[in-house]
């Protein structure tokens, strides 16, 4: 289709009609996938359709609109968010948290309400952002967050990205109609983010909600688009030409339209059915995608809500019930330290097993040292287990009543438990820290990141494979991997010797990584792939970025001070500086490539001197093989010399080299380096 006539009026009709065709379809599909989970086509299938609209829309560029399902992720980065006046305001909800507070919203509802018999609905609680979401003639046209409540921030362009909001609404839409929800992360989707987080090196999010926050407030729809967003709507703002009777029909219309809406809710008539409905959704609270943090009650009938009027801030027509965290006693045992992936010793809770929330644990978190003092937990106490939401468990507070003399106070320790290294504090930080980057916690956390396929993409290098390579200490950091020989590797366990050789030569093909990924893989606090992008391009060379200062870093687009400082400091330890000269030393790229032409040049600029015999070249095939691969061949060792290749019986030049600090290959090395490095040792 892409190759028709673009001037043909006819074919320019049937290319409109075939993209408003596939844009429906697109739409009806997303709502079957994403709000619905009963989709009809496979992926594939999907992604067909989806590039045959993208491919149309390439040949007729006018014919783009911005309610395309293409145009989820359009648009650069904004400089600042504009605001937007609400033209209804956005409420806040009364919360109560227990059932007599529930009975006396019940009993003034009454009250002001009158003789007319009511009925109410009861909802989940999206533990989410709210946000409004304007509709004209069935177009998306302007999304916001609710601010405080008067104006907003104009989130268009990251409303957009997520996939269960409908850029068109279907049925017969209103000229006008701004619907209010909840923008949420689901919970396995948090999961997820969070562990690639923290293998990027940065700061995890604390809970869903804080996620969904945080993203809705980037700058660039384009990282939006990367994160598991969802919504749901349970109200309307400005709406005109239509009417709804009672919350139930808002909700129902907006089922009909394609919104999502909650996956449930309750039509109660009075008390005892309202709190037949709180149990019942307590006992699922667990088991909705998102984390729900209660309940919120409403008034069904529409009419009556100018009666019932609000207050300063809030509709007295509704209420939100928070449910209590699930709550156990039991005896805290011990505590003990766990050294995170990012170094942070955290105290953990070590607990006669006691049944919390429909599971035994035996742990909990006790945050840190400064909370177990503020709450004066000791060990050997009684003491009170929460776990709110999908949270890990805490120990919240002591019953003072059943102490017994007995009981110990906690100290923090002052090295760290795995590698005895001393502990320090970061300046405005309440975490104790281990700095030390080869502590076995932290190094294998380090390898796992340096491994993965995002960084430095080396095969076979597991979980297993890595624990037992730091446990058994012949890896103190990435640079060792580059002298591990298959012989050594294959005396760990669960795996054999192809295993070994494979993964020796994975490593040694990992050399050769374009310079971004080196970057990144050196697990620079902050810096993730898109930022070492950025600093590739900046930098063509490690030992730029080494000199760089915060000023020039900061300088960069996209790096802001927090990156800039992390990165100054990675380099100002001599402990980083140190590995990464070994990391050089080993023939790792240690920067950009020129040109494209450059990839099969990867020894440009490198100056070698060969000495001895090798077994497997003779020194003018070696030579030339260099020579091929855009290096130098000297004959004499200087302090330009950047590797001697040492063969059997080497001469005095082995010896210079070592006196100039100059890297020494041996064959092997040498081998994997120019590419030709067979497996059979
Ligand atoms: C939910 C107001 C009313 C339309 C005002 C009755 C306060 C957050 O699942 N209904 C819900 C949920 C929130 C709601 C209303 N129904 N208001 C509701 C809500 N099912 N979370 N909220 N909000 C939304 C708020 N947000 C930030 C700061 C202050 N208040």
């Amino acid at each position: 289709m892409g190759n028709e006539p673009r001037t043909g009026a006819s074919s320019r009709e049937a290319a409109s009609r075939r993209i408003a065709e596939l844009r429906r379809e697109i739409e009806r599909h997303n709502r079957l996938y994403y709000v619905e989970a009963r989709p009809e086509i496979d992926d594939r299938t999907y992604d067909a359709l989806y590039k045959e609209l993208a491919d149309l829309e390439s040949a007729w560029p006018d014919l783009v609109s911005p309610d395309s399902p293409t145009q989820r992720v359009g648009g650069a980065p904004l400089k600042g968010f504009a605001p937007v006046r609400h033209a209804i305001p956005m409420m806040s909800l009364a919360n109560s948290y227990n059932i007599a507070e529930v009975r006396n919203f019940d009993r003034r509802v009454r009250e002001l309400a009158g003789p007319h018999p009511l009925s109410y609905v009861v909802e989940p609680k999206i533990d989410g952002v709210a946000v409004s979401a304007r509709y004209e003639n069935g177009r998306f046209v302007l999304g916001a967050t609710r601010g405080d409540g008067q104006t907003g921030d104009d989130i268009t362009s990251n409303l957009k990205t997520i996939r269960s909001l409908p850029l068109r609404l279907d049925g017969v839409a209103p000229p006008v109609v701004e619907v209010r929800g909840e923008v949420y992360m689901p919970k396995d989707g948090f999961r997820r983010l969070n562990e690639e987080r923290e293998e990027a090196g940065e700061e995890p999010f604390a809970n869903p909600r804080n996620a969904a926050a945080g993203t809705l407030k980037q700058l660039d729809p384009s990282i939006v688009a990367k994160r598991p967003l969802s919504i749901v709507f349970y109200g309307v703002g400005e709406y005109r030409g239509i009417q709804f009777a009672t919350h139930v029909e808002l909700i129902q219309r907006m089922r009909t339209w394609g919104l999502p809406t909650p996956p449930c809710y309750w039509v109660c008539p009075d008390m005892t059915a309202i709190e037949r409905a709180l149990e019942e959704l307590r006992n699922h609270r667990y088991e909705f995608p998102f984390e729900m943090d209660g309940a919120v009650i409403k008034v069904n009938d529409r009419s009556l809500y100018d009666t019932l009027g609000a207050t300063a801030k809030s509709p007295r027509w509704a209420v939100a019930f928070k449910y209590e965290p699930d709550r156990a006693e039991t005896v805290l045992r011990a505590i003990s330290i766990q050294v995170g992936r990012t170094g942070v010793l955290t105290p953990v809770a070590e607990l006669e097993p006691v049944i919390l929330a429909g599971s035994t644990i035996t742990r909990a978190t006790l945050h840190n040292e400064q909370e177990i003092h503020r709450k004066d937990i000791r060990i050997g106490d009684r003491v009170f287990v929460e776990k709110a939401g999908d949270v890990i468990p805490a120990v919240v507070s002591v019953n003072i009543a059943a102490r017994t003399g007995q009981e110990r106070p906690f100290h923090m320790p002052l090295v760290c438990p795995v590698c005895g290294e001393p502990v320090g504090r970061r300046e405005g930080e309440v975490a104790v820290r281990c700095e030390n980057l080869q502590c076995p916690a932290q190094l294998k956390r380090w390898l796992r990141h340096y491994a993965s396929r995002g960084a430095m993409d080396i095969e076979g290098l597991g979980e297993a494979v890595i624990d037992q390579l730091v446990d058994r200490g012949m890896v103190t950091s990435p640079a060792d991997l580059y002298t591990l020989r298959a012989v050594d590797v294959a005396t760990l366990e669960r795996l054999g010797r192809k295993s070994a050789a494979n993964l020796e030569a994975a490593i040694a093909a990992s050399r050769d990584r374009d310079f971004w990924r080196v970057i990144y893989a050196m697990g620079i606090r902050h810096v993730g792939a898109r930022s070492a992008q950025m600093l590739e391009e900046h930098f063509s060379r490690m030992e730029d970025l080494q000199r760089a200062t915060v000023e020039e870093l900061t300088a960069l687009p996209e790096i802001g001070p927090v990156i800039a400082t992390s990165i100054r400091d990675w380099f100002d330890k001599e402990r980083n500086r140190a590995f990464l000269k070994r990391l050089a030393e080993t023939g790792v790229t240690m920067q950009r490539r020129e040109t494209s032409f450059a990839g099969s040049q990867p020894l440009k600029g490198r100056q070698f001197v060969l000495t001895g015999t090798l077994a497997t070249l003779t020194r003018e095939e070696a030579a030339e093989r260099i020579r091929a691969l855009g290096g130098v061949v000297a004959s004499a060792v200087s302090k330009k010399t950047h590797y001697v290749v040492a063969g059997v019986s080497p001469g005095s030049k082995l010896e210079r080299a070592r006196n100039l600090g100059v890297s020494v290959l041996d064959e092997n090395t040498f081998l994997q380096m120019i590419g030709m490095r067979t497996h059979e040792s």
